[in-house]
């Protein structure tokens, strides 16, 4: 069939939901630039730069100490954060995950950082038409008793947006079994959990997270056979980053990345961007790129966005609503209507 209108186009429009997108990782690069251009000691070009032409898993990682350099302060923060919705907004995103690690910034807490990010997502969900909820981030490489903490703040704000906690982090550092009891301790507390998982070959910690059956995982990209048909009889929902694994070199290309695997299985996957400023990319951009490479046309591509919402963490009435923006889509997109 001819489409008067490109894929592009189509992926652009197609309202969508994002549920893993890191905060500091999607942040703006002109943000990050100007920030650049106005530190006093600062030499030579934006480190970022460089770092986002090396080309292995860890420079990836390297990328977010430059973020960390910059971002520093909660007014900092607070900006970012609304400029990361309002970029989501802007291409037809309906629903939000953001996670994000919490800091404590000189005389700030914790507690002050997660509520700077919880008020500039209410605001800007409001004035964008977009639904946002939260997920705190415990990052792996920090101790337990850490993780504890961003558990119990979590929990102080949970009726403000906190849906859910995250284990996110560079995978090299860390186990997922020594911070287990914190995320036993946000499951009795009843957020749903999202960990991060596979996205380096660590066969035996993958079983583990599998074992424990949290509700979504990130990535699951080096499973053996049999962790993925653990994974499938399971259906633990996927949040596939395409762009991410093949700029910090999990996989070679679009076209032997997993999405093509678990799509042909039917096994639950959403299409997210992990980070947008450092990968550069968009959620239509990661439409386009699987419509392209595994040849699926447009009904396929807007199930498989509706299909999405299933797997967030939003409350059953949200659910809902986001089904209902998506049908009422359908003859702006081209679509039938069913
Ligand atoms: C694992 C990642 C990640 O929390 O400061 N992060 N963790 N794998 C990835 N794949 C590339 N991308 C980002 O956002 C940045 C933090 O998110 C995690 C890292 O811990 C990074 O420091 P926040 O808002």
């Amino acid at each position: 069939m001819e489409h008067a209108e490109s894929l592009e186009g189509f992926c652009k429009k197609l309202p969508k939901i994002e549920l893993h997108a890191h905060l500091n990782g999607s942040i703006r690069m002109s943000t990050i630039q100007e920030l650049w251009d106005r530190k006093a000691d600062r030499s030579g070009d934006l480190p970022f730069l460089e770092a986002q032409k090396t080309k292995d898993f860890q420079s990836a990682f390297s990328m977010f100490s430059v973020i960390y350099q910059l971002v520093q302060g909660l007014d900092v923060i607070d900006r970012i954060t609304r400029e990361v919705i309002e970029d989501f907004a802007k291409e037809n995103v309906i629903y939000v995950e953001l996670r994000t690690t919490l800091k404590a910034y000189d005389d700030k807490t914790k507690l002050d950082y997660l509520d700077v990010v919880l008020k500039a997502m209410r605001e800007t969900a409001a004035l964008h038409n977009i639904e946002v909820n939260l997920l705190v981030s415990i990052n792996r490489a920090e101790s337990l008793e850490n993780a504890m903490e961003a558990v119990e703040l979590a929990v102080q704000r949970k009726d403000q947006g906190v849906v859910g906690i995250d284990l996110c982090g560079n995978p090299v550092c860390g186990k997922f079994s020594e911070l287990r009891p914190a995320l036993e301790k946000a499951r009795r507390e009843g957020f749903k959990l999202t960990l991060h998982a596979a996205e380096i070959v660590n066969y035996g910690e993958t079983q583990e997270i599998l074992d424990f059956s949290p509700e979504r995982l990130g990535h699951a990209v080096f499973m053996t056979d049999d962790l993925k048909s653990q994974l499938f009889s399971k259906k633990i929902p996927v949040e596939i980053c395409i762009t991410s694994n093949i700029k910090s070199q999990s996989c070679d290309g679009p076209l032997g990345h997993h999405f093509g695997e678990f799509y042909r299985k039917s096994h639950p996957i959403i299409l997210c961007t992990d980070d947008m400023g450092v990968f550069c990319t968009s959620v239509s951009q990661e439409f386009s790129i699987v419509g392209d490479t595994f040849q699926l046309g447009r009904e396929e591509l807007y199930d498989l966005s509706l299909s999405s919402i299933d797997c967030s963490f939003a409350s059953e009435a949200s659910k809902e609503t986001f089904r209902r923006r998506m049908r009422e889509s359908r003859t702006s997109l081209g679509l039938e209507n069913k």
